[in-house]
């Protein structure tokens, strides 16, 4: 009987019809997702501390503004990723706890300090660059309320890759310490970057079921490459360097070749072991602890007012 659904489902997934909250799935295909999802959204929300950081440092106004903007966008693709986590049947204060505990992940890319104001424009050309490659093909991934949410997700995710490569542009045709500093931010963050799209395919436990699925729409290779490709062009408008002296054009591949990632620094940062991991999760739960009051309170507020209702 479960063959038989698991079957039909698969059928599903291969004539491309999404699969919605109430329809039938397997439970591991209920997990995957879960487990994605809730890191995925994880991401957003730790993500808005590095850049937090650097709000009231803002070199002027203008940047100021931009830069808020974008740590708001980024609360609130955490909060629609949480929704579309919830219609699979996990609460949202189950999902707080997992990350809290440290048993669920979120992107190693979030464990790096920021040190100066170009790591502004990096964060925007690199890590931005990098979830746009890896989620526009999540617009298309096999669950309806994930790919819905990544078509919002991925245009404000454009925005904030162009403000990033503008801030780096600025400074690449500044002053020779404004060129030091951007070069300097481009030097710390372009490795961990390359690393965001997970260990390569043949480390990778969950790539092969997840392309089946179509959650995944591609390896986590395959998204690197286009990326490296893609940045490899980009920098030459920069007129800057990507730190990495085996960067190379590649005729009969049609692709650049990279120097090798260094796995030991990207799986101790996964561990908990990265330069920031304490801070970024303390930071959390500090918020989380410091926000009970908030939550009671909306609590207390919405029953009287459903009492009230009720008379
Ligand atoms: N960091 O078998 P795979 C953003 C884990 S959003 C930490 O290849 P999978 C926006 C993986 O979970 C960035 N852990 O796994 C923004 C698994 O562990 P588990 C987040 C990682 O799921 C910008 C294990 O390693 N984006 O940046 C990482 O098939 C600027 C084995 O790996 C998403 O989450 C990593 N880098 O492929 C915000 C996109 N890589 O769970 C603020 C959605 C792997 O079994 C500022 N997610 N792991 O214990 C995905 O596409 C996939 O989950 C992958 C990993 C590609 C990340």
């Amino acid at each position: 009987m479960e063959k038989d659904m698991e079957q039909m489902f698969q059928e599903r997934i291969d004539k491309e019809i999404r699969i919605e909250p109430k329809d039938w799935m397997p439970e591991k295909y209920r997990q995957t997702l879960i487990r994605q999802i809730s890191q995925h959204a994880h991401s957003e929300i730790i993500g808005m501390l590095p850049e937090g950081n650097w709000i009231t440092r803002a070199p002027n106004l203008r940047r100021k503004a931009i830069l808020l903007a974008k740590v708001q966008d980024e609360a609130g693709h955490g909060l629609y990723l949480y929704s579309a986590a919830e219609t699979l049947g996990i609460s949202r204060d189950e999902m707080y706890e997992q990350l809290h505990s440290g048993k669920a992940k979120y992107s190693s890319i979030f464990n790096y300090p920021t040190l100066s104001w170009a790591d502004m424009g990096a964060i925007g050309w690199l890590v931005d660059g990098a979830a746009i490659m890896n989620q526009v093909p999540l617009c298309r991934t096999s669950y309806g309320p994930y790919a819905r949410a990544m078509v919002r997700v991925c245009k404000e995710e454009s925005f904030h890759q162009r403000q990033g490569f503008e801030i780096l542009l600025t400074l690449s045709r500044g002053t020779e310490a404004q060129r030091r500093m951007a070069q300097d931010a481009i030097n710390r963050w372009w490795w961990p970057s390359i690393m965001m799209f997970g260990p390569k395919d043949d480390e990778s436990p969950n790539t092969i079921q997840s392309m089946k699925w179509k959650i995944k729409r591609f390896t986590n290779d395959e998204l690197r490459q286009k990326f490296v490709d893609i940045c490899a062009e980009q920098i030459k408008i920069l007129n800057l360097t990507i730190p990495d002296p085996d960067l190379k054009w590649n005729e009969t591949t049609g692709h650049y070749d990279f120097g090798p990632i260094n796995w030991d620094e990207f799986w101790q940062v996964i561990a908990g072991n990265g330069p920031c991991n304490k801070q970024r999760l303390d930071a959390r739960k500090k918020a989380w602890e410091d926000g009970a009051w908030v939550r009671e309170a909306a609590s207390a507020h919405a029953r009287k007012r459903a009492e009230r209702l009720a008379q």
